[in-house]
């Protein structure tokens, strides 16, 4: 059985990813605003990504005998200036996130928590991902800057990403 330590900051993380997807899906919002239909696409696709990973550790918790418990997701933004400012808050918000498995891992390690350890690996490697796919789109706009052709072209590319589940997780 989880100890409930472990359990309280795992539910924490369960908020900490639906207000994930909510920013993702309130980014997909403001990119369908701006009639950019390929960057909201891939929003849409990173805001089920994040209900995935809520999933996981939703799943994981019960089986560990853990009690999920949700609590109140805040509002996220719903204006921003640019693309390009966009994708950088969600390469800042991903780091974020990145700090925060980490500081569970830390504790999954305090608390000798090896079950809990093994499962995290899965969310870390996650996250080196998370980044880096963030972090592509970022340099494709940056490139692209002052340059509405490029900005099409880029938001063409967008529109391919499609949403895989992680093995095992329906949604
Ligand atoms: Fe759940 O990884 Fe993004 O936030």
């Amino acid at each position: 059985m989880i100890k409930e330590e472990m359990q309280n900051a795992i539910n924490k993380q369960i908020n900490w990813e639906l207000y994930s997807s909510y920013l993702y899906l309130s980014m997909s919002a403001y990119f369908d605003s701006i009639n950019l239909k390929g960057c909201a696409g891939w929003m849409r696709v990173q805001a089920m990504e994040e209900q995935a990973h809520v999933k996981k550790f939703y799943d994981f918790l019960t089986a560990r005998g853990g009690r999920v418990v949700l609590s109140e997701i805040k509002a996220p933004p719903s204006e921003w200036n640019s693309p390009l400012e966009t994708f950088e808050e969600v390469y800042k918000h991903e780091q974020a996130v990145t700090a925060l498995i980490n500081s569970l891992v830390d504790l999954s390690l305090e608390l000798k928590d090896h079950a809990t350890n093994s499962f995290l690996q899965w969310y870390v490697n996650e996250q080196v991902e998370e980044e880096a796919s963030a972090d592509d789109v970022v340099q494709s706009l940056k490139l692209n800057e002052n340059n509405p052709g490029g900005l099409f072209m880029v938001d063409k590319e967008l529109a391919q990403r499609t949403f895989v589940p992680p093995t095992g997780v329906t949604i």
